[in-house]
């Protein structure tokens, strides 16, 4: 028999003397306040129920609680809150067991842990990934997985957000068994079989630390967080957890949970977390059915089409790669690999994946064993009438139903696509480099684009594991056009008197990895250099960057030991140059500068983006927010520009 509590997300089953609580909160099972409240109810109701003796909760669905409702994190917290229903269900006076499948994620993992038996199918994960929400975890996380795991695996788990797998959180006592085929009734046999209630986990003690312990974490936990409030205030209440008592460390926890959920950084990281999930289904594909893509082919072994090639191998889709000739052919196929064998060499693939990953990928100089492949990406020189000729290649070899996309960055796609037979199955597809690693994917459709070539473009970039973003057909697209009104303005600075170095040093300071000009000296000041000199040959207005200045004097970055910089043979530190000073002094005019660099240059970004929202090039603000993000290196916790702009200081 099957009750189903009133409006309850929730249902209560018997099996015997074996109640199944199966939660059902459509899309992952967070804990929103109906739910709370129903687990509640179900809690009280078992424990007074003389003819059960034992209690699985499960849940229906893609994954097992997925963690509290951030929808509501914005809103005054509501009673029974979750550490209480943590406690509740700690309390019942029958074991219960949670049987996990997806994922046990943040507060679904704290109320696992309230359990007292944790089984899980092998695919299964668990964590604490609060510090990705810029919060700590806040209904006993980290007050009672260090009384089941060391103190060194609690800091891993609680302070990088990391899930770890059901295997190895079984080998590490996170979950008591893992079970094979049918959860529901592997969990309900495992239930039966224990019958005995034994100590939970607020009646452990924490297990020890060693000497010196929690400074040594606090040393690399603060060099990993990249200037993250979240993961060193997450060790601060493990270690609290340890050297207090249960309660007060329950209220240490607490307190830093609350104070960081309405920090403006918990709002950005939550900003970021919805916008890369609503990016994956925007509006102007809604109801569209994608293209099946089965196989795909690159044009060009490039830097570009090598990472493009990987990253579809990665995906497991098979591919083609087009060369001109078989030289050109056997350095792509080689590009490909050594990014494989690179994967190998830093752990994160084995040689058999990457062989298999080599295998699925061939090679060829015609066009025409290109007569069957699903989608082409296109990834040559940026030269239109390169393109061009490699469209009127594919628009005579490919079927006719065949995608066929172009990585170009700075070209109009329109006139890429001019002369190609059906432009409605043509579409930009803007990958970042290295391709198989940037997150990013600017999609690009032209006005004959059909609206099923733009959902492949999603739903490819789906697959890829990318954040896909839809872009109107501009100068530099989003990012691009972004990332130039950034260095004009970066220059201006200098300009008006600002120092290089100091530039560099407040943008490293607000988030990023590199300032401005490091990241030019490090990617090659020739490539903008080229492209104003070749608007100026088209007759365009474009007046000298300082950039220009350097390049003409043979500083076009770390490739030549000097741009922005200096630098010693072997060393890519960058030190300040007395000829870049001379070089530029005729420039510099002086000025007022702002107070603070970052949020000026920030600012501008800003500004430039609320013009690219008005012309329609990006769709909404976030979209912008993610370019920034996954492309540009913008610090996921200040939420991107736009974000900035709207909710910032
Ligand atoms: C926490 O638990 C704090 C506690 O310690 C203390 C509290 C006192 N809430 O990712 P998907 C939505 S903090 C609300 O595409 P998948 C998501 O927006 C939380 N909504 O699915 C999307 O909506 P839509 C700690 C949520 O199958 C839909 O669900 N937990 C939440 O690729 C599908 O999401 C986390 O940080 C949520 N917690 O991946 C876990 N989560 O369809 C965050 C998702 O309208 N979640 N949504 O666009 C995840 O990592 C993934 O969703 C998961 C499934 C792996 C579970």
């Amino acid at each position: 028999m099957s009750i189903t509590l009133e409006a309850a997300p929730l249902a209560i089953a018997r099996e015997g003397r074996i109640a199944v609580v199966t939660v059902d909160n459509p899309p992952v099972n967070a804990l929103s306040h109906a739910l709370r409240q129903a687990l509640w109810d179900a809690a009280e109701a078992l424990d007074a129920d003389p003819a059960i003796d034992a209690v699985v909760l499960t849940c229906s669905g893609r994954t097992f609680i997925a963690g509290a409702d951030v929808t509501e994190f914005g809103k005054p917290p509501q009673p029974p809150h979750l550490p209480d229903l943590v406690a509740r269900i700690e309390a019942a006076k029958k074991p219960w067991t949670a049987a996990i499948h997806g994922s046990a994620l943040g507060g679904g993992f704290e109320v696992a842990l309230a359990c007292r038996f944790r089984v899980a199918l092998a695919s299964a994960a668990v964590g604490l990934p609060e510090v990705t929400l810029g919060i700590v975890p806040g209904a006993g996380g980290t007050v009672r997985l260090p009384r089941l795991v060391p103190p060194a695996v609690a800091v891993e788990i609680a302070t990088t957000g990391k899930p770890v797998k059901a295997p190895r959180a079984l080998a590490l006592g996170l979950i008591d068994r893992l079970v094979d085929g049918d959860l529901r009734a592997g969990a309900i046999a495992f239930a039966a079989a224990m019958p005995a209630l034994p100590p939970s986990l607020r009646d452990r003690a924490p297990l020890p630390a060693e000497s010196g312990f929690w400074e040594e974490a606090a040393k690399s936990v603060g060099k990993a967080s990249r200037g993250e409030t979240a993961p060193l205030r997450a060790l601060a209440c493990l270690r609290k957890a340890t050297e207090a008592s249960f309660e007060e460390a329950t209220a240490f926890e607490r307190e830093t949970f609350l104070e960081l959920r309405s920090s403006p950084e918990a709002a950005a990281l939550r900003h970021v977390f919805f916008a890369e999930r609503a990016a994956l289904r925007p509006a102007s594909i809604r109801g569209v059915e994608p293209r099946p893509v089965r196989t795909a082919a690159v044009v060009g072994g490039g830097t570009m089409g090598a990472g493009i090639a990987a990253a579809l191998r990665d995906a497991a889709i098979p591919v083609i790669l087009v060369e001109r000739d078989s030289d050109a052919l056997a350095r792509g196929i080689g590009n490909v690999g050594a990014i494989f064998d690179g994967a190998v060499k830093r752990g994160r693939i084995g040689e058999s994946e990457a062989a298999a990953r080599k295998a699925g990928l061939s090679g060829t100089t015609d066009y025409a064993r290109l007569a069957d492949t699903d989608l082409v990406i296109e990834a040559v020189f940026e030269e239109l009438s390169v393109k061009r000729a490699v469209f009127e290649a594919l628009g005579r070899a490919c079927r006719a139903d065949a995608i066929l996309a172009t990585n170009t960055s700075y070209l109009d796609p329109r006139a890429v696509a001019e002369g190609l037979p059906d432009p409605s199955r043509f579409i930009g597809l803007h990958f970042f480099s290295p391709a198989n690693v940037m997150k990013l994917l600017e999609v690009v459709p032209t006005p004959e684009t059909a609206p099923e070539t733009l959902a492949t473009g999603f739903a490819l970039a789906a697959r890829l594991r990318k954040v896909p973003v839809q872009a109107g057909i501009c100068d530099g697209f989003i990012g691009n056009r972004i990332l130039k009104r950034y260095r004009a303005a970066a220059e201006d600075l200098v300009r008006s008197g600002a120092d290089i170095a100091d530039i560099d040093a407040a943008m490293r300071n607000y988030g990023f990895a590199m300032g401005p000009f490091e990241a030019q000296d490090l990617g090659g000041l020739d490539i903008a250099f080229l492209q104003r000199e070749g608007a100026r040959a088209r007759g365009e207005n474009v007046p000298e960057a300082l950039g220009d200045i350097l390049v003409r004097a043979g500083r076009r970055g770390q490739k030549t030991g000097c741009g922005w910089y200096d630098y010693a043979p072997g060393d890519r530190r960058p030190r300040p140059s007395a000829a870049v000073s001379a070089l530029l002094a005729p420039a510099i005019r002086g000025g007022e500068l702002p107070r603070d660099i970052a949020a000026h240059l920030v600012g501008l970004m800003g500004t430039e983006g609320a013009v690219i929202l008005d012309e329609g090039i990006a769709a909404r603000p976030e979209d912008i927010d993610l370019v920034e993000i996954h492309g540009y290196g913008f610090p996921r916790r200040r939420g991107g520009p736009m974000f900035q702009r709207d909710f910032g200081p």
